[in-house]
């Protein structure tokens, strides 16, 4: 299809070859019109029985909505059509045609359930408001993959088989492995830090990881993409700024490139690069913060995880993005260096978003005695991370990072109710296929 023209391209005075899906066939008795679909918008086929070839009107008029054409014929400026041009039409080809009943219907008339949907997502991906997530998606992977060149970061690409966990391991799904049990990764954490000790230092990796979190929320997945950032030579604040960066990179990306898709999502207006440095609360002051709103139940006390409750009464509170910072040392994972003038306390940070948390990351403990000493408290035994912990005896610098969930991120700056909305083919609990 080398000829083809792409439906926004073509003017009058044109000759030219259209193709893609029937949007709607409309028949007003001698003159009838179909309406065609591909990725760039529609166009306006206009059949005249009386004038045009008996056969070919029939061919157009004769399948069934969604059905694969191919269009010939000369573009004409029209003021009636959508698009203010129509092709009238020399041949037209069916390339692939649609059953008369569709599981959902891609115009959007009908509204279909989100099960309904994810089971056809190929059909849920023809409307323009689906697509428009993921065109704005993709632009967010580009633009934080520019952002991270642009700091001086190379992409990584790590183990996804692994064997052994690293953010707590109730949450790890098993496979066998030859015989032996191995998992899914939940998170290129202990391959990232590896990599700040190697020639590379400055590393990012956006790839897949798996949980077996038993929650089936508007906000868990069971297999999502995140953006991994790791440096050596940071601390935790300088890793704050970076993570800042990227997500004002993403939104810059979106409003720089993908125009269209906020205006069919009705986002135009309103869609802004989050502005002003983000706050940076300590745990302690977020605690204090959280309270005093009186919006929860009961009062939280140091060690106290931040509920969904709470993170919401404090999320409206500040009214955008902010970091927690200085979270107790016992709820951070082992990676994560406590103050040494202050062990309870971790140098650990979140990245909220007024509705949720997007980032976790924080200074690691690149001291091969504390870090080792750091597992035991945690009930890991060392040995097994022998492959990660070894390396901290040969030179590895101070180094901080964090991870973004690529989902929550587009949920969040798209205000979308649920975190399926931003993934092709979610895996949750109820869904292995497709
Ligand atoms: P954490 O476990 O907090 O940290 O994950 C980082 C971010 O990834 C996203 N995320 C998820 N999104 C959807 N469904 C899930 N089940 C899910 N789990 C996590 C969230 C979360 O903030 N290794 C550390 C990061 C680091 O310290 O560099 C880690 O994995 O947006």
């Amino acid at each position: 299809m080398d000829n083809r023209s792409f439906t926004a391209n073509v003017s009058p005075g044109d000759e030219a070859t259209v193709a893609g899906w029937v949007h709607e066939i409309r028949d007003l008795g001698g003159i009838a019109f179909v309406i065609l679909r591909d990725r760039t918008g529609k166009i306006q086929v206009k059949l005249e029985k009386d004038e045009m070839d008996g056969e070919m009107v029939e061919t157009a008029l004769g399948v069934h909505r969604e059905s694969v054409i191919s269009v010939t014929g000369d573009v004409e400026a029209e003021d009636r059509a959508p698009t203010g041009v129509e092709v009238v039409p020399e041949s037209v080809e069916v390339l692939a045609e649609a059953d008369p009943e569709l599981p959902l219907d891609p115009s959007g008339k009908v509204e279909a359930e989100l099960p309904t949907r994810l089971d056809n997502r190929t059909l849920d991906l023809r409307k323009e408001e689906v697509k428009a997530i993921f065109e704005i998606r993709s632009e967010v992977l580009r633009a934080v993959r520019e952002y991270f060149r642009s700091v001086g970061c190379t992409e990584i690409n790590t183990p996804k088989i692994v064997a052994t966990g690293t953010e707590g391991g109730t949450e790890l799904f098993p496979i066998t492995y030859f015989g032996e049990e191995a998992f899914m990764n939940q998170s290129p954490q202990l391959f990232k830090q590896l990599m700040v000790g190697s020639g590379l230092e400055r590393v990012f990796e956006i790839g897949p990881i798996f949980r077996a979190e038993e929650h089936n929320t508007p906000r868990h997945l069971n297999e999502a993409t995140m953006i991994d950032f790791e440096s050596a030579f940071v601390d935790h604040h300088e890793a704050m700024d970076v993570c800042e960066g990227t997500l004002r990179a993403a939104y810059e990306g979106v409003i720089e490139s993908c125009e269209a898709a906020l205006e069919t999502l009705g986002m135009a207006e309103e869609f802004s690069v989050p502005q002003g440095e983000f706050p940076r609360l300590t745990y302690e002051e977020a605690l204090e913060r959280v309270n005093a709103t009186g919006e929860l139940d009961d009062v939280l006390v140091w060690g106290d995880d931040l509920s969904t409750e709470a993170e919401h009464a404090l999320g409206a509170d500040i009214g955008g993005h902010y970091f927690v910072t200085d979270w107790p040392a016992e709820v951070k994972p082992f990676y994560i260096q406590d103050y040494d003038d202050d062990p309870e306390v971790s140098k650990g940070f979140d990245l909220m978003h007024p509705r949720m948390e997007l980032v976790s990351g924080g200074q690691r403990e690149h001291r091969y005695e504390e870090l080792v000493a750091g597992f035991e408290e945690q009930g890991l035994d060392p040995e097994q991370f022998d492959y990660y912990t070894k390396m901290f005896r040969y030179g590895m610098p101070p180094h901080a990072g964090w991870a973004y969930g690529v989902e929550r991120l587009v949920m969040t700056m798209l205000d979308l109710p649920n975190i399926r909305e931003t993934v092709l083919f979610p895996r949750d609990r109820q869904r292995l296929s497709p």
